[in-house]
Parts: C-alpha cells; structure tokens; sequence
C-alpha cells in the first residue's frame, strides 16, 4: 500500500463475518432512522443530565461530611431549597424516569449505526480519526452511565469501584461526546429530514419500505448490500416506542409509588415493610445498618452540641413533651422510589433555639449506626430553620419502627433521603 502522510494509519480489523459493513443488511438502517432516534433520544437526555446534576446539587456535597467523594473542584454554588416539599421526588423521579425511557431508544440507535463501527479504512483522514475517538467515548460512556444507573436502581452493586463518583465522572465524558457528536452529525439529520420528511417514512407498508439510500457526499449507516425488508420502519420504531413507554410506566410507578407501584415490576424489594402505619419502603433495616440494639432502648438520648460543647441531653419522653408538630413529607430516594407519609415530631429550629445555636447554623446530625457513608449528614442552616423540618418522633401516629429510624429521625421538605438521617443520637450545631 502506498504511504500517504496525510491520511492516518488504518487499524488492522479482519473484514469476514460481522466485521464488514456488508454484513449488516437491514434496509430500514440509514441516516434517517439514525435521525429519528436521535431526536427521540435528545430531549430525554437533556432532562435526564439536568435532574442528574441537580441530584448532585441537593445532596450538599460542599457541606461538612456530605460529599460521597472528593470532588476536586465544586460546580455548586446554590443551596438547595426547602420547597415544595416535593421537590427531589420531581426532579429524581424524571431522572430516572427519563433515564430508562431512553434505553430502548438508545439500544435501537445503536443498532441503527452499528454497519459504521466497520467502516474501512477505519480512519479516511485525521478529522474522521477524531470523530471516531469521540463516537467509542460516546458509545462507551452511555453505555456506562445507563448500566450503572440501572444497577443503582435494583441496589446492586456486582462491580468493584463506587457507583456515585463513577456514574458522574462518565456522564462528563458521555456528554462531553455527545456535544461534539451533535456538532459533526447535525448536517447528516437536517439533510435526512429534507430529503425524507421527518415522519414520512413512518407512512410506508411493507410493499413500500425501501432500503435508505445513502445521502450525497456523506459517509451513512445505510446498507451497502440489503436485504428485502421484514418489517416496516413503522412496526420497528412502534416496537421501541412502546418497550420505552412500558420502562417510563414502570420508573413512574415506583416514583410516584402509592396505588401506581403495582406498574414498578422491575424494581427491587418486595412490598411488606413493617405494620399498619409503619408498612412503607424502607431503604435500609436496622439489621443491614448493623444498629446495636442497646443504644435504641429506653437508655437513649439525644445529645445538643454546638460546636465542641455539650448544650442538652434529652430523652424521648422529653422530646414528646415538647411542641409537636405534624407534616406531610415524602421520601425520596435517588433510587427513584418516593413514599409520603405523615410525620410527627419537634421542629429542628425549636431544638437549635434550645440548644443556643446561632440563626442560620448549620447542622450535622450523627446516627447510632457504627459506620458508613449514611452515618451522619450535614443540614443547612435553611434547612435547620423551614417550618416543617423535623426531627420525627411518630409517623402516620404511630411511634417509628425500628426500621425507619426509631427513637429519632430527621424529615426536612424537599431534601433526598439519603440525609434524612434514620437512629439520630446526636445533633451538632456549627458556631
Ligand atoms: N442512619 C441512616 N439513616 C438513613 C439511611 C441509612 O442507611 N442510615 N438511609 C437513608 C436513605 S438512602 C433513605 S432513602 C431514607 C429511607 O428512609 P426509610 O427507610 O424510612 O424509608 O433513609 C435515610 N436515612
Ligand atoms: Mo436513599
């Protein structure tokens, strides 16, 4: 083969079976397919990105112990609010519901495009060498983000490394790709659409589904050598709307829970939680958070700190003495679930008032349990001080079981549930 300095080395890929382009026959493969998936995939994604880094944004990270990782360099620079109280069950509920709605899109897209990945040579000039690179980080970062955050979703974790920093390291990668696929392909999707029609093809029969010819003077996903069709794009595109609409039904059952979370067929845990008032999801037993029992008996107390120095040690008896106060708060947890149940218990503000803490500080809240990232979470002064954050002492009139969080447990509107801190012994508020 003759040397051309300009064009790049072409990688040595042996051209029998799948890896040559003209092995992929389907004739409904082309650039306008590719286009119309993308335009389903593209509106999903946004708002699964912005949910995503808002769910970052309502854990606090730059607060006291929040971060789950060391972040480097922090994108925050808003606290998040205290309302509506419903808040993080919108904004997770659509990250999730989003995020699996746009799985079978995503699979589909790729099957669509997948003659490229055996495109010869491999790179037709650096340019092309470069688009490439990007495409297997576009690739291979959805890839991540979607199969990490479905395991999050069944709280399995089978891999070796922790799914918070991984899942948002790879969606800077994913869309980073996807913002310079966007900006090489956008001509191949206006073109298609001009010469198609965005939704004409969707009208042939099967009589009338033609193999997608190539678009003038660019390099496409359209069959080189096809095959008669066996379906329209119709039934195909039909097929993926409706495996896409049975996964958003499913997320929005588990978000919205209640009579819908019979649709959530998918997500894990069964449905009996506990009794009577006290029968909703919970996140982790007291047996899986390795609570010692000893420290939950009639020997607890709560402890008020400001700082190093010790300001009130309580006792639950006292604790219901207080001021009691009842408010609808939901649940909601990353993981998409969401329950709202109805809370008694003191205002936090009313035991930072008690225990002398400055307005506006903040607090970080410690739990009996022995370890782990879920110990303790820090609160904001804001947080401390909106009218229905609680430190719970009943739910739904009942005390709290053990499971969720008895003696003591925090509820604030609006916040994820990771920090309503479940088995609360201790309350340190910040000079
Ligand atoms: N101490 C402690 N508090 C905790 C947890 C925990 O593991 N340990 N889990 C949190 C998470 S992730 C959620 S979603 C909620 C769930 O509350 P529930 O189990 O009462 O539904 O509790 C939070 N509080
Ligand atoms: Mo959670």
């Amino acid at each position: 083969m003759e040397e051309d300095a300009r064009r790049p080395p072409s990688l040595p890929v042996p051209e029998v079976g799948p890896f040559r382009r003209s092995f992929w026959k389907s004739p409904l493969r082309g650039p306008w397919l590719a286009s119309f998936l993308s335009a389903a995939l593209l509106p999903l994604i946004v708002i699964c990105s912005l949910t995503g880094f808002l769910s970052h944004a309502a854990y606090n990270p730059d607060l006291g112990d929040n971060a789950l990782f060391d972040q480097g360099v922090d994108l925050y620079f808003f606290d998040w609010p205290t309302g509506p109280s419903w808040l993080y069950v919108l904004t997770q509920g659509l990250h999730i519901i989003t995020g699996l709605a746009a799985i079978p899109i995503l699979l589909a897209k790729l099957w669509a495009v997948i003659p490229q990945l055996f495109e010869r040579p491999t790179a037709r000039s650096w340019a092309h060498g470069l688009e490439r690179i990007g495409l297997a980080l576009l690739v291979g970062g959805s890839l991540f983000v979607f199969a990490t955050g479905v395991l999050n979703i069944q709280i399995y974790y089978p891999f070796g490394f922790s799914f918070v920093p991984a899942h948002y390291y790879a969606a800077f990668v994913f869309l980073a790709a996807l913002a310079f696929h966007i900006v090489t392909k956008v001509g191949v999707m206006r073109a298609a659409f001009r010469e198609r029609g965005v939704l004409r093809p969707l009208r042939e029969d099967l009589a009338h589904t033609e193999p997608e010819p190539e678009l003038a003077g660019r390099h496409t996903s359209a069959p080189v050598a096809a095959a008669p069709p066996t379906m329209t794009r119709r039934l195909l595109l039909g097929t993926v709307g409706v495996g896409s609409a049975a996964l958003a039904a499913m997320g929005t059952g588990q978000v919205v829970g209640g009579p819908l979370r019979k649709l959530a067929l998918l997500s894990p845990r069964g449905d009996d939680f506990g009794d009577g008032p006290n029968d909703f999801q919970v996140n982790k037993t007291a047996e899986a958070a390795k609570i010692p029992m000893d420290k939950v008996g009639p020997d607890w107390r709560l402890t008020l700190e400001v700082g190093e120095e010790r300001r009130a040690v309580i006792s639950r008896d006292e604790l219901l003495a207080m001021e009691q106060v009842t408010a609808d708060l939901p649940i909601a947890c990353v993981e998409g679930w969401s329950t709202t149940q109805t809370w008694t218990g003191v205002r936090l503000s009313e035991l930072a008032r008690m225990a002398g803490a400055a307005d506006g500080a903040e607090l970080q809240v410690i739990s009996v349990q022995p370890a782990g990232a879920l110990r303790q979470a820090t609160l904001t002064g804001d947080q401390v001080a909106a009218e229905d954050s609680l430190l719970a002492l009943k739910v739904n009139g009942a005390d709290l079981s053990l499971d969720h969080g008895f003696p003591a447990r925090v509820m604030v509107p609006a916040l994820p549930g990771v920090h309503n801190t479940k088995w609360v012994e201790k309350m340190v508020f910040a000079t």
